[in-house]
């Protein structure tokens, strides 16, 4: 099992050894550690500083289990020394599949503390995505619930696992299987923990090692895995919380799924707990339980993306629940309609925060104190002072402030290439480390940008983002079709939706409902499934040869009207 490498160079004389990830230039990692924005410290030591801190104060709310600073940190230490003595190593990585719980946020620290690496897959993932990340990761162990909305996680992840190319045991939160390791007994502190904690510190990560791994939206066939740093990532944390004015009486509600960036560390989980406030943790974002948990617990601050934030605003009507205590709402992942983000403060109470951001790093937000024109207008602007933001057209020519074009940045905690992704590094990166985001935006006097739209082909269903590439092969796998196109349609609910096209050559097209039975049978995550087939004779083309899917949209939304 390789560890994870930080992309030092070969030895003398010989050929540099293929790194797993791109480090950033000495020159630039120099200026981030400068200015203070890289600590040089490795974060497990984040919950035991924050315990000593705040000690008694709730950190976590998960249901009708609370857990102060102290107790967090004691369950920490003990799942970190329970996983190293698992065999478990610095650098080896596990896949965690977790619903949004006190457990997940634990195992998460434990992970910083002991050096292992989290992929951070979401619920929704099944066979498909699930066994790509244990190959791609080479991961040691996956952790899931034992059944979760109707699912049998733990069955899927015993036969995933055993199908994996090394060993790889799997990790249950909830009544573990025989064979499988038991969450809830490696999270109990005992004898021996204080001991195990003290080999810990004597074998702590590298400030610059991995800290986990982010799932990149992706615009090619499966999900590209983002190494972030202890030092990134900890820079991330503490710079959006800042931002965002988090503090000690800060109550985020962590609604959408918490492996999402947004909810981690953005400010998110991450950035309350380092605040010395507490987290609650919800299952799902479903607007009646996330409203009732506000109300109960005095939430202050969540993070939604609007497809969220629309059924809130409904849910909300009437002055069901006593939202008072709302100070933030952020508002995210994909574009919001100015007049939606005027009724979320309208309507739900407390200041709205655009934010712009991505697992691969850059994040733009308004600020609480901006004006409403900003606030409701723009995407914000870079949260780092070393965040660095060009606008360039097709042919990577910066465009006159003002006018549109593709985002390049580079930054502190934006990492210059993909895990294990060389080929697909050299195209997502320019040869002087711009990382291309495939947005297209507008830049503004004072730094705040507009986001206008996209150039990388994903569909984006409320948030969650769907390769066109991933669907697209998905299709000619499954429903045998050369001629395919997935492409976003307008979507009341969900801002966009996965329509797939096909133009099946004189064969018989199937159905909607069989393409969508051939992807759930695959594996594939419900959210990819397409929900609108089009059956055309033939694809347009671009005139260099390419299926011309602005065509296809067009011609689809004249269709609609
Ligand atoms: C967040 O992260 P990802 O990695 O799921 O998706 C990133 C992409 C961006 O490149 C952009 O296309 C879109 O999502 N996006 C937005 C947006 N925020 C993200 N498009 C329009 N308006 C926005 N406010 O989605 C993410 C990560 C961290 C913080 C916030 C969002």
């Amino acid at each position: 099992m390789t560890a994870v490498t930080r992309g030092v160079a070969g030895p003398s004389g010989g050929p540099a050894p293929q790194p797993d990830t791109v480090p950033w230039p000495a020159d630039y990692a120099a200026r981030y550690r400068a200015a203070g924005h890289w600590a040089d410290q490795p974060l497990g030591h984040w919950p035991r500083r924050w315990a000593e801190a705040h000690g008694d104060r709730t950190a976590l709310v998960d249901g009708a289990t609370r857990l102060t600073y102290r107790e967090l940190a004691d369950r920490v230490d003990a799942l970190a020394g329970a996983l190293r003595e698992q065999g478990l190593c610095r650098g080896d990585r596990i896949v965690v599949q977790l619903p949004n719980s006190w457990e997940f946020v634990a195992l998460v620290l434990a992970c910083f503390r002991s050096g292992i690496v989290p992929v951070l897959a979401l619920t929704a993932h099944r066979a498909h995505e699930l066994a790509h990340l244990l190959r791609h990761a080479e991961a040691r162990l996956l952790v899931v619930p034992d059944r979760w909305r109707d699912f049998d996680h733990q069955a899927l992840a015993a036969r995933i696992a055993a199908e994996a190319p090394g060993e790889c045991r799997v990790l249950v939160k909830g009544e573990a299987d025989p064979g499988h390791l038991d969450l809830a007994r490696l999270l109990a502190p005992g004898p021996g923990t204080r001991e195990r904690a003290a080999a810990l510190d004597a074998d702590r990560p590298h400030p610059d090692d991995v800290a986990l791994f982010l799932l990149s939206g992706g615009t090619t066939g499966l999900p590209k895995l983002i190494a972030r740093t202890h030092n990134d990532y900890g820079y991330n944390v503490r710079r959006s919380a800042e931002v965002s004015g988090f503090d000690h009486s800060t109550v985020f509600l962590a609604a959408l799924p918490a492996g999402h960036n947004a909810v981690l560390g953005c400010p998110g989980i991450l950035g309350t707990l380092h605040s010395g406030g507490t987290v609650v943790l919800v299952p799902s974002p479903q607007a009646a339980t996330a409203l009732t948990a506000v109300a109960a617990e005095g939430v202050t601050d969540v993070a939604v993306v609007p497809a969220v934030a629309q059924q809130w605003v409904a849910e909300a009507a009437g002055g069901r629940y006593d939202l008072g205590t709302l100070r933030l709402v952020t508002l995210g992942g994909s574009v919001v309609d100015p007049a939606l983000a005027r009724r979320v403060r309208d309507e739900l109470g407390g200041q709205v925060q655009q934010l712009y951001g991505m697992a691969e790093g850059l994040l733009c937000c308004t600020r609480p104190d901006d004006p409403d024109a900003l606030v409701f207008g723009t995407q914000g602007r870079p949260v780092s002072p070393d965040d660095e933001l060009l606008v360039v057209d097709e042919h990577d020519r910066p465009v006159p402030l003002g006018s549109t074009g593709e985002l390049l940045t580079r930054g502190p905690y934006t990492p210059r290439g993909y895990y294990r992704a060389a080929e697909h590094n050299a195209r997502a990166f320019t040869p002087d480390g711009w990382f291309r985001t495939g947005d297209l935006v507008r830049l503004h006097p004072g730094g705040y940008l507009t986001v206008e739209g996209r150039r990388k082909e994903l569909i984006n269903r409320g948030g969650e983002k769907v390769s066109a590439e991933e669907v697209e092969n998905l299709a000619r796998l499954l429903v045998g079709v050369d001629r395919v196109a997935a492409v976003p349609l307008p979507d009341d609910r969900f801002g966009e939706r996965v329509c797939l096209v096909l133009a099946p050559a004189g064969a018989a097209a199937p159905s909607l409902d069989d393409v969508r039975e051939r992807f759930a049978r695959h594996g594939v995550a419900h959210y990819k499934l397409p929900e609108q087939l089009e059956v055309l004779t033939e694809l347009p083309l671009t005139p260099v040869g390419k299926v011309d899917k602005k065509a296809i949209r067009e011609r689809l939304a004249t269709e609609e009207k």
